[in-house]
């Protein structure tokens, strides 16, 4: 898996500022707005225990940091533990943490310690970044394009197929694609095929994943992945509405769905 670097976090609140802007303008809802129309959920005074992990390639400068910094944009309570590990974990519960939020390499929780709810960073990242690409307020188009079925992209392409979208799909992984083709009935796309879409859903790795070719003028490219899925000339020349952040609204999406 792709590790976030410091220098992904960077200037994570004027990041989530300017995202929630697109979002609004995309949308007509703020990320707190879609988060509480997709699970029916809101806050109610929940306190957050923030848990460093040294597992693996260890603590990444900055991400406790920014999830102190998300959470508390989100108005929630939330405090990052001095301990880290087993011991941080003892110490965000004995200092009254409803949700404890903690990751290693391969998974990021959201766990609510009141109601036994939990969350995966993946699928609720997919899920939402799919949401807001379904919300694209400025076309009546069904057609959406999901580019990277993995993790993070299957489990949007299926809430987009539960949306009633029609779904085109795409991945450089062919096994993954047909899984994605007979357990969920989208279309196979042929990345080179000259069809352009309104609405773009991309959760790959890889810079440069969407071609010219797809892109029409304003469409809504609605991205997890990093590096960016198209080159800041293709955003420019199609005036492509950018939702791409690194960590914040697949955060809010974990939260609001433990709520
Ligand atoms: P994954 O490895 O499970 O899935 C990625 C998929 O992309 C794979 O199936 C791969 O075959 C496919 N792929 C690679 N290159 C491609 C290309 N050129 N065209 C089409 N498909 C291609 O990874 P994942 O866990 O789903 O994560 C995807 C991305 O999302 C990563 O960059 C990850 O860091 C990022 N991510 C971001 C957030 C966030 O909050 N912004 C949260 C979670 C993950
Ligand atoms: O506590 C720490 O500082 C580290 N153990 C955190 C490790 C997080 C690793 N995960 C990732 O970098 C991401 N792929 C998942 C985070 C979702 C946002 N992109
Ligand atoms: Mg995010």
């Amino acid at each position: 898996m792709a590790l976030l670097t410091p220098d992904d976090l960077r200037d994570i609140n004027k990041q989530l500022q300017e995202a929630d802007s697109i979002v609004r303008r995309v949308t007509g809802l703020d990320i707190k707005g879609i988060c509480k129309t997709l699970y029916g959920t809101s806050p109610n005074s929940e306190k957050i225990g923030i848990v460093p992990v040294t597992a693996g390639n260890g603590i990444i400068k900055n991400f406790s940091a920014s999830l102190h910094a998300i959470t508390q944009y989100f108005g929630f309570d939330s405090f990052v533990t001095d301990m880290s590990d087993v011991s941080g974990y003892y110490e965000a519960v004995r200092s009254g943490a409803d949700i404890i939020l903690m990751a290693d390499d391969h998974t990021f929780l959201a766990h609510n310690l009141k109601n036994g709810k939990i969350a995966n960073n993946q699928p609720s990242t997919g899920i939402i970044y799919a949401e807001i690409a379904s919300r694209n307020q400025k076309t009546d188009s069904k057609d959406v394009l999901v580019v990277g079925l993995g993790k993070v992209g299957f489990p949007g392409a299926v809430h987009l197929v539960h949306k009633g979208f029609r779904v085109y799909g795409y991945d450089t992984d062919k096994t993954l694609l047909k899984r994605a083709v007979s357990s969920l009935g989208i279309i196979p796309f042929d990345i080179e095929s000259p069809k352009r879409f309104s609405t773009i859903f991309e959760a790959t790795p890889c810079a440069n994943t969407i071609p010219e070719t797809l892109l029409s003028e304003n469409c809504v490219l609605s991205t997890p992945g990093i590096p960016c899925a198209i080159s800041e000339e293709l955003r420019l020349k199609y005036n492509v509405q950018l939702v791409m952040e690194p960590l914040g609204i697949g955060t809010a999406s974990m939260l609001y769905s433990v709520l």
